[in-house]
């Protein structure tokens, strides 16, 4: 192992996911934070600790001079992104590997790629996953537009190609409205990213996002850690996740699974990435594909039993993938609750002081938090404070655990949505698995 030192470019939960994975390799932890964030837990832990902005973001996490500088000052030789924040910035990628420091991540031109929606879905394309039917490409003229839509049919919906995370998408359903909505669309996206591209594809009425695990190691070797289901999301935030997918038998994790690893194994990706799906009668339809770490990673953990941090740090250091396609298992069921500091019914952040916490803990429970009691939320940040993440042997005692797990968390202080998972857990159409990405704003709205 040539990496001895990680300077970790993020905040919360995982960048305490990160450095426990570090120390776990013996590797030394270089903490970077805001004036925000000097009482974290992770900055406690770390070996060294920098501040690095005012708690702006854009002043602190976002702050490249900054973090670069931090890494040379405390001998860091490499950075880990996390997720959100620089992560997927092609840009950072880059500096930091001319500065001769190891990038924990996939290869800029990889990352530059995937974050244009437009090139990601051609590169899909030509590594033959299955696309929603759609435009070849962007489209500027309302002619193609209408020819387009009239191809695959009304309703369609029309993506900015720089979007992502939902931004910036108008559905159409018929040639009246086109012309507008294709100019709203266009100049919404300008505004929102600097970029007014825009596609058109089928619009899906009522699919599951389904998302697969891919893992590369750079020199055409890659593997699948099969799907999690994210259907359950407000807003285009996830609330809670799942793996496997209660709707995707073991026969069609593999035959995808195989379609996945092979087109990263063609591109010669590495590192750790999310292959993006709409699943709707039956079929898979790419949208877009994160070349990051993501949130929901550990109930791909649970059901592998591969640590993914780890992974990513032994991929950045050159080192193979540490299991073998053929080796990969996948047991029992797995269920992450996003906790959030926030009003269960209005949804407005609650940040503040954290006057007392206990963890849930127990068998095949787990929380990824940096939360203590006496602990102060900052308000600047997004309001996720704790993952709770519990393993069964089949769904149904994973939700008995999950809900066994939920009684015994103790926030006080804040207010968080603890009750809302608990409300859900209780509802037929969830036990029973039977929920698209409408439900849960559907649910929420007659609660
Ligand atoms: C779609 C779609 C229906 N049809 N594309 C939203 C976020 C972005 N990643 C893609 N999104 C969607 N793309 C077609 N052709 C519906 C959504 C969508 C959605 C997708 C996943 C999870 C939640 C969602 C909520 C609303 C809309």
């Amino acid at each position: 192992m040539a990496i001895k030192r990680i300077l970790i470019a993020n905040r919360g939960e995982i960048a305490l996911r990160i450095h426990r994975a570090a120390r776990e390799m013996g590797i030394e932890t270089v903490a970077v934070h805001s004036t925000a964030d000097a009482d974290a837990m992770h900055v406690r832990l770390a070996d060294h600790a920098v501040c690095i902005g005012p708690p702006a973001a854009k002043d602190s996490y976002l702050n490249v001079a900054a973090i670069i500088s931090a890494a040379e000052i405390t001998g860091a030789d490499a950075i880990h992104p996390g997720y959100g924040f620089l992560s997927e910035n092609a840009r950072f990628a880059e500096i930091v590997e001319a500065h001769g420091l190891i990038w924990i991540g996939p290869k800029p031109e990889h990352i530059r790629t995937m974050g244009d929606k437009v090139e990601a879905k051609r590169t899909a394309g030509a590594l033959g996953l299955p696309l929603v039917p759609g435009s070849d490409g962007a489209v500027s003229e309302i002619e193609d537009a209408k020819r387009i839509a009239e191809e695959v049919g009304y309703p369609v919906i029309i993506k900015a190609a720089s979007g992502g995370g939902g931004r910036g998408m108008k559905v159409c359903t018929g040639p009246d409205e086109l012309e507008t909505l294709m100019q709203q669309a266009g100049s919404e996206a300008k505004a929102a990213f600097g970029d007014a591209t825009v596609y058109i594809e089928k619009y899906l009425g009522n699919p599951r996002h389904i998302e697969f695990q891919v893992f590369g190691d750079g020199n055409g070797n890659a593997i699948h850690l099969g799907e999690r289901d994210c259907s359950l999301q407000r807003r285009h935030q996830k609330v809670l996740e799942e793996a496997p997918s209660p709707v995707i038998t073991a026969e069609e994790r593999a035959r995808m699974g195989g379609i996945v690893s092979k087109a990263m194994a063609d591109m010669g990706y590495r590192g750790a990435g999310t292959i993006e799906f709409l699943w709707e009668n039956g079929e898979f339809y790419f949208i877009e594909m994160n070349t990051r770490l993501q949130v929901e990673h550990p109930v791909t953990e649970a059901i592998t039993g591969v640590d993914l941090v780890r992974e990513q740090i032994r991929i950045a250091d050159g080192l193979p993938l540490s299991v073998r396609q053929e080796e990969l298992e996948f047991r029992g069921h797995a269920i992450e609750c996003r906790i959030n500091a926030e009003d269960p019914f209005t949804f407005a952040p609650s940040p503040g002081l954290v006057e007392n916490f206990h963890a849930a803990g127990g068998l095949h429970v787990r929380v990824d938090s940096g939360l203590y009691a006496g602990y102060r939320i900052p308000p600047y940040y997004d309001s996720m404070i704790a993952k709770l993440i519990v393993y069964g042997r089949t769904r149904e005692g994973a939700i008995l655990r999950l809900k066994r797990a939920l009684e015994e968390m103790a926030i006080t202080g804040p207010k968080t949505n603890i009750p809302l998972h608990q409300a859900l857990l209780d509802v037929d159409d969830f036990k029973t698995g039977n929920y698209t990405i409408k439900w849960l704003e559907e649910w929420l709205a007659k609660r």
